[in-house]
């Protein structure tokens, strides 16, 4: 496999990579990231004081500098490229080394078990002396507020004058990557409004409108052969460092490891400047938080890692998926939500879309639901800018923006299809009632979900028209997932979403009412509610127009896609570009039945209890042909669906479109950032789709479709907050509850056990 043909490696818990390829640089930068929610680290090279490697590629969550164009509320946001705080000046005998000039035997590798980079290779002066460089780093997931590197020097020949200098560098801009282009066209912005740099500390503060202040600081160690090496202090007006010179005779070894604290603003901390002072005060050990942040990970691993049988390179490429979602996830916070390219690039400035409800959160509602429900709360922090949103656009309730930033404020400049975009408003219902469903949290529930729904409910009716020639109401002017409609009548997508929506408000206030009758009266209060309201809704759900046909027993994307022009799609997408990139302008696609990303397949995938097996083969038969997946959204539903209908090849070739994106650089894009929504999409077709596990009524379904190229899979999920371990063989499933007490359903083949203290094998 590899990312613009050169060939990556596989083995078992490593993704590695053994060839140096300029062109192609930037796009493993985005590969080999590393993070720990609170940083995102590219893989990039920090050695490189030229190029674009001085600029780094690190990201914080939630840390947005002033953006470059008009958004709905003013100045656009874009995520901020901090301070290159791995920045390292190596020179041998007063040449500069770089990492790309004059290197050899180049390896770069990403250890998912224990979640360290590493990068290797020989370098030769211009008189012929080699030395091996190594360098490791890891964003700790033990304190989160670290970073760990370590660079190790080995003299292959005698090395008179070594100088390394560690710094604290804020001389950076934002990378600015183009899609395609190996290099900016421009450069980014710098978004340091002011800076203060002291000894081995820096602090900055940005453009935005809140004056973000980030600081940071370092404490560096260095050994030659093992023994300590003082080093002397450099500062200039951007960055700050130590610096160390030695010189080796043949077979020694520099080393110097180094430990990055950060804290911000937007953290918690009453004083920041104080824990900077602790931090410098107490001695750290680059073994020590290593050890600890391996630990951490391998806590995460426990219930995250999904064992596979093959001897396919499947395994690895699935649990770099999961890495990356697990590298990803704030879980110090409800404030921040997940964007789609994540804290690995600046593609979408850093956004959060529907991607993160849809694509990302099923990993965490199965295998971390208190981490699902941080990002549910951001939804709650952020619904004024959602009721905002509506009014700006004269509706009712809470209308979520398309694409936001950490206030949750519509970042989609104005004018380019916000509006239309509507169904993230259902999306973020809909994953609301899952998490319940499978979590039963009433608390979050009656506190906050409640209050969602109540008001995206509203917004639906002031969004629906009533026809009164077919007794329906109809939401026109709308853009389902696909976004080659350019903007349609009921698509079919965002109608059924909103129908749920509505829908859940009766069912859910009957539950609370129930169970909280106290504390459900004062939420009834609390949000205004009233009888006649929710009937309305109820109303507005049964007479909304699902477009349909019923001789051909199908579900229709919208209601005009039937009587649209064919497209041959060879002629339109001759080569992996999108197809508004290579021949149809945007403009055209209305005419023809193209669909650019997985919109009714996905539908099926959310619903899989509420379609027949022939309506499910309809879809998946009549849309997967007209389907461009020109979104990284679009493989896994297809993979899901496919599994779900028994097309097991099919499955297992949308599998490994979406597992393999990144690393294929299947979209042209991965320089920008790596696809967190394709990389739960891995997950889902993994855990919905080959292991065939869904919930729906208390019970937990399990219908395998193993591709024939796995023999067994196992894997860990939550549920009803119970850990369960289910492995999947060619002709049985074992089901075994880890902790709780409480006797969970099972449904196998319209079969139902329960599994209580005692482990059941089911043939299937
Ligand atoms: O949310 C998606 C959208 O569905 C397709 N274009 C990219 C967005 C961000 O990933």
């Amino acid at each position: 496999m590899s990312i613009g043909g050169s060939i990556m490696l596989y083995s078992d818990w490593t993704l590695s990579n053994n060839e140096y390829d300029p062109k192609e640089r930037q796009a493993r930068d985005a590969l080999f990231s590393t993070g720990n929610g609170y940083f995102g680290i590219r893989g990039f090279f920090e050695e490189d004081n030229e190029t674009i490697g001085a600029n780094g590629g690190i990201y914080m969550t939630g840390v947005f500098g002033m953006g470059s164009y008009d958004a709905w509320e003013g100045k656009s946001s874009e995520l901020c490229n901090l301070p290159n705080v791995l920045r390292v000046c190596i020179s041998c005998n007063d040449e500069d080394i770089d990492g790309f000039s004059s290197i050899s035997d180049f390896s770069q590798s990403l250890d998912m078990k224990k979640g360290v980079y590493a990068r290797r290779y020989l370098w030769k002066t211009s008189d012929g002396r080699r030395l091996e460089l190594c360098f490791e780093r890891f964003a700790s997931m033990h304190d989160i507020h670290r970073i760990g590197q370590r660079i190790t020097i080995k003299a292959l020949d005698k090395i008179d004058n070594l100088s390394v200098a560690a710094l604290l560098d804020s001389d950076v801009t934002n990378l600015n990557l183009a899609s395609g282009e190996p290099f900016p066209i421009q450069p980014g912005r710098n978004h340091f409004i002011s800076r203060n740099v002291r000894t081995n500390a820096l602090s900055v503060t940005l453009d935005d409108p809140d004056s973000t202040v980030l600081n940071f600081a370092q404490q560096t160690f260095a050994y030659l052969n093992g023994k300590a090496v003082t080093g002397r202090i450099t500062t200039n007006s951007k960055a700050c460092g130590t610096a160390y010179t030695c010189s080796l005779n043949k077979n020694e070894v520099f080393t110097l490891e180094k430990i990055i604290f950060a804290v911000t603003s937007l953290d918690e901390s009453l004083n920041p400047e104080q824990e900077i002072e602790d931090f410098l005060s107490k001695p750290a050990s680059y073994e020590q938080e290593l050890a600890r942040h391996c630990s951490a990970l391998s806590d995460k691993w426990r219930v995250a890692d999904i064992e596979i049988d093959t001897n396919t390179t499947d395994l690895t490429i699935v649990r770099y998926n999961i890495y990356q979602l697990l590298c990803v996830c704030p879980e110090h916070t409800d404030r921040f939500g997940i964007g789609a390219r994540g804290l690995t690039g600046e593609m979408y400035e850093g956004c959060v879309f529907w991607d993160n409800e849809i694509f990302v959160l099923p990993f965490f509602l199965y295998t971390n639901p208190s981490a699902a429900r941080k990002q549910l709360m951001f939804r709650y922090h952020t619904l004024d800018a959602a009721r905002r949103h509506a009014k700006n656009n004269w509706f009712e309730g809470a209308m979520y923006p398309w694409q936001v930033d950490r206030k949750g404020v519509e970042q989609t400049p104005v004018n380019c299809g916000a509006f239309y975009a509507i169904h993230i408003t259902g999306d973020i219902a809909f994953t609301i009632c899952r998490y319940w469903e499978l979590t039963q949290d009433d608390e979050f529930m009656l506190s906050y979900g409640a209050e969602i729904l109540y008001e995206t409910a509203r917004f639906w009716v002031s969004r629906c028209d009533y026809n009164s020639f077919d007794g329906k109401y109809h939401i026109l002017s709308v853009r389902g997932p696909n976004e080659y409609d350019v903007y349609v009548n009921d698509n079919a997508f965002t109608n059924m979403m909103a129908v749920y929506n509505l829908k859940s408000v009766n069912s859910v206030f009957k539950k609370l009412k129930d169970r909280h009758p106290d504390e459900f009266d004062k939420l009834f209060k609390r949000l205004g509610a009233s009888h006649e309201e929710i009937s309305k809704f109820c109303e507005v759900a049964d007479k909304l127009n699902i477009p349909y046909n019923a001789q051909m027993d199908l579900y229709l994307e919208d209601d005009t896609y039937l009587i649209r022009r064919k497209l041959d799609l060879k002629r339109a997408k001759p080569t992996k570009k999108r197809i508004i990139d290579s021949t149809l302008p945007y403009e055209a696609l209305p005419l023809y039945q193209v669909t650019k990303q997985a919109d009714t397949v996905l539908l099926c995938c959310l619903f899989p209890h509420l379609f027949t097996k022939r309506q499910k083969e309809n879809v998946y038969k009549f849309y997967e042909p007209r389907t461009a997946h020109d979104s990284s959204l679009s493989y896994s539903p297809h993979g899901i669906l496919a599994a779900d209908i028994g097309l097991h090849e099919e499955a297992y070739r949308y599998f490994k479109e979406s597992a393999y994106l990144d690393v294929n650089d299947l979209q042209l894009n991965t320089i920008n950032g790596l696809h967190f929504a394709n990389f739960g999409g891995t997950w889902q077709i993994v855990f919905h789709g080959f292991a065939g596990i869904s919930a729906s009524n208390g019970k937990l379904y399990i219908k395998p479709a193993l591709p024939t190229q796995w023999n067994r899979i196992s894997l860990h999920c939550l549920f009803l907050k119970q850990t369960v371990k289910i492995t999947i063989d060619k002709s049985s499933i074992a089901v075994k509850r880890l902790d709780g007490d409480t006797p969970l359903t099972v449904c196998v083949n319209n079969q139902d056990y329960l599994i209580d203290d005692k482990p059941l094998t089911i043939d299937y």
